[in-house]
């Protein structure tokens, strides 16, 4: 026997069923649109605190650089490199992740066969016997044509953007390591006529470009610094002033010389002696003029 369907059975139940549905579905529709457009419009909610809005915090968007036609010695494509200005006093600048650990490794790996101990130029009265102890770290010079991987090349032309300034202005990259205890002692990398007589092109600044961590020490330091420091009892081993602590990759640029063409008696600097670890890092002087 065939159970007796019960009155108001499945096709009783499916005409009513159809308009609750499409009831259902609109609320949902409405709900959804009311709750976007609240969501979109910063509406006060009800606790009177302005509502934050959600896709703002979601995607934190670069900004699109349109590059403009170029010159035939410029670029075709806009670039933004990260920077922070560490002191107007002297004038440093420093650039997380300016290069990769990669890059860093590979420029290790090509010079460290050839350290020798690192050298000063001297000044009249100055022998290698009496500044021992102002340098003490080895290294080598090596420049971006003797790298057949290309990465001092492209590093170079970095620096050259940041700068503004033509690669054929930098000297060769000195490659430098630091073990405990090794240091260089504050000084000018400008070459004071008076102090070493005339020269044929000057430096104008400086970029480290940091190979390695540095566990403890081994810090680069301006001593003077917004004027710090500046009375004849300071000793040139001491580190004190601003002290930028390596991070490999990092690079640092300052400058040696003012906007006028005279040295900035601020841009004093040195190593820290390293404590903890060993220090890498590359040094590119850049002139004033094309450097041969
Ligand atoms: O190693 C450093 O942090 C500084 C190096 C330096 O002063 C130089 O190479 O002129």
């Amino acid at each position: 026997m065939k159970p007796k369907t019960k009155s108001g059975g499945f096709g009783q139940s499916a005409k009513l069923g159809l308009p609750i549905v499409f009831c259902i579905c609109s609320l949902f529709f409405f709900a959804g649109f009311f709750g976007s457009w609240l969501l979109n419009n910063d509406i006060p909610v009800a606790s009177g605190r302005p509502r934050s809005r959600i896709l703002a915090s979601v995607a934190v968007e670069e900004p699109e650089f349109q590059a403009v036609s170029n010159g035939e010695t410029g670029e075709s494509s806009a670039t933004s490199i990260s920077s922070q200005i560490l002191s107007w006093k002297p004038l440093a600048i420093y650039f997380p992740g300016f290069a990769s650990p990669k890059q860093c490794e590979k420029i290790i790996e090509m010079t460290k066969e050839n350290l020798e101990p690192s050298t000063l130029a001297l000044r009249s009265g100055e022998t290698t016997e009496n500044t021992k102890g102002i340098r003490t770290s080895s290294g080598t010079f090596i420049s971006s044509s003797d790298d057949q991987t290309g990465t001092l090349g492209l590093i170079e032309q970095k620096i050259a953007k940041v700068t503004s300034i033509p690669a054929s202005h930098g000297e060769a990259f000195n490659v430098l390591r630091y073990e405990i205890g090794q240091r260089y002692m504050s000084h000018y990398d400008a070459f004071h006529a008076t102090e070493y007589g005339p020269q044929k092109s000057q430096r104008v600044a400086s970029f480290l470009l940091y190979l390695s961590d540095v566990e403890e020490g081994g810090e680069t330091m301006f001593p003077y610094e917004n004027g710090l420091n500046m009375d004849d009892a300071y000793d040139p081993k001491k580190c004190v002033g601003l002290k930028v602590k390596p991070r490999q990759g990092d690079g640092l640029l300052f400058y040696s010389l003012y906007p006028n063409g005279t040295i900035d008696p601020l841009s004093l600097h040195g190593s820290c002696p390293v404590i903890k670890g060993e220090k890498w890092v590359a040094t590119k002087w850049i002139r004033d003029e094309v450097f041969y």
